[in-house]
């Protein structure tokens, strides 16, 4: 059950136009409660199957609808991800998340997901898989095989969906959030900012992740990352304050959360983390890419964690939403 308040679109537009300093000394409040250690959780993604995804998001480049320089990629195989997933367990990842870009995994690939998912859980990862909707067999499989997180984000507000994306709707994506919870799952969801939405637009995504229930234990913000070729190559940057400021209304009104500052972090001076890691991001994706996009490198993610004074070396994620 989620005990937690039940927001209103009203709370949450008092809370991000506060000062910012008052925001950010709130959220600072309840991430120091929820979060005295100080860490800050490391996931690896790799992409297992690249492009040709027959949905229409305009922000990705995946997506088969645009034309973009992605070099396409079949199911890796088994031997290749193990190899990858020992490499991120060597450098420090706690979580290893897989990426595949389908409307939903096909039946034929299904199986050799599954195989993944018990090799990498075998190294003593914690596991995570994207791979679009599930049905609820799928959703059952993928729990037995130990897969600990399921990623689907909800991207931005019900309103602002269908400018983005048409060819599934955010009910499709609820949807698959139910199974993979009713399947025992926890679930990693978030979105993205820059994608032309309003600042309502962005707490209403927000209000739609706090009132789950539970609400995500994963929760990446992503800033889009321009992909030449997509409708969105061209997007004016939001202002990075904007962004600081989701994530501190995330943190408070998600208080057990790990947040994730997601893509976007490669063109973020050190001092934007920073202060995204003040306002209550506790998490990062880490290696050399996300998905078809660089990481900074992977030493100057670590000399800028310790120069903040961050930890690295937690035991693995063992709290689960309050
Ligand atoms: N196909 C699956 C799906 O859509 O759920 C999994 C892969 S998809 C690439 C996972 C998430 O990555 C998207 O929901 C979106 O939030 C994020 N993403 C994709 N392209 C991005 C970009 N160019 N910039 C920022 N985030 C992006
Ligand atoms: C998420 O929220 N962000 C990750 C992961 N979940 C799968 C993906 C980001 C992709 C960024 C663009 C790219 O590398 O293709
Ligand atoms: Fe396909 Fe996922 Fe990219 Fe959408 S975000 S085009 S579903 S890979």
């Amino acid at each position: 059950m989620n005990t937690a308040t039940l927001w209103t679109i009203e709370s949450l537009e008092s809370l991000y136009h506060q000062p910012f300093s008052t925001l950010l000394f709130q959220a600072q409040q309840v991430h120091q409660t929820q979060f005295p250690n100080h860490d800050i959780q490391l996931s690896t993604l790799l992409s297992i199957k690249t492009g040709r995804c027959s949905e229409d998001c305009k922000y990705c480049s995946q997506s088969g609808h645009y034309k973009t320089a992605v070099e396409k990629q079949t199911l890796l195989d088994n031997d290749t991800v193990i190899k990858r997933a020992q490499q991120a367990r060597d450098n420090g990842s706690h979580r290893f998340c897989m990426g595949g870009a389908w409307k939903s995994p096909p039946d034929k690939d299904f199986p050799k997901v599954l195989d993944m998912v018990r090799s990498v859980k075998d190294l003593g990862l914690e596991t995570c898989l994207t791979a679009g909707m599930l049905t609820e067999a799928q959703a059952q499989q993928l729990k037995e095989a130990g897969l600990d997180y399921y990623n689907h984000n909800l991207d931005t507000s019900r309103e602002y969906y269908p400018e983005i994306i048409s060819t599934h709707t955010y009910d499709d994506r609820l949807d698959t959030l139910r199974k993979v919870q009713q399947a025992g799952m926890k679930v990693c969801c978030g979105g993205i900012l820059n994608l032309g939405e309003s600042v309502t637009d962005r707490l209403k995504l927000l209000l739609e992740l706090a009132n789950l229930d539970p609400y995500p234990e994963s929760v990446p913000i992503n800033k889009l990352v321009p992909i030449p070729g997509t409708p969105l190559a061209n997007n004016k940057s939001i202002d990075p304050f904007d962004f600081v400021r989701t994530i501190a209304v995330a943190r408070i009104i998600m208080p057990r959360a790990r947040i994730r500052l997601s893509a976007g972090r490669n063109d973020m001076s050190d001092e934007l983390q920073a202060l995204c890691f003040l306002a209550g991001a506790n998490s990062i994706f880490y290696g050399e890419t996300l998905l078809t996009t660089p990481l900074p490198e992977q030493d100057k993610d670590q000399l800028l964690l310790k120069r903040l004074g961050f930890k690295t070396s937690m035991a693995k994620e063992t709290e689960d939403v309050a």
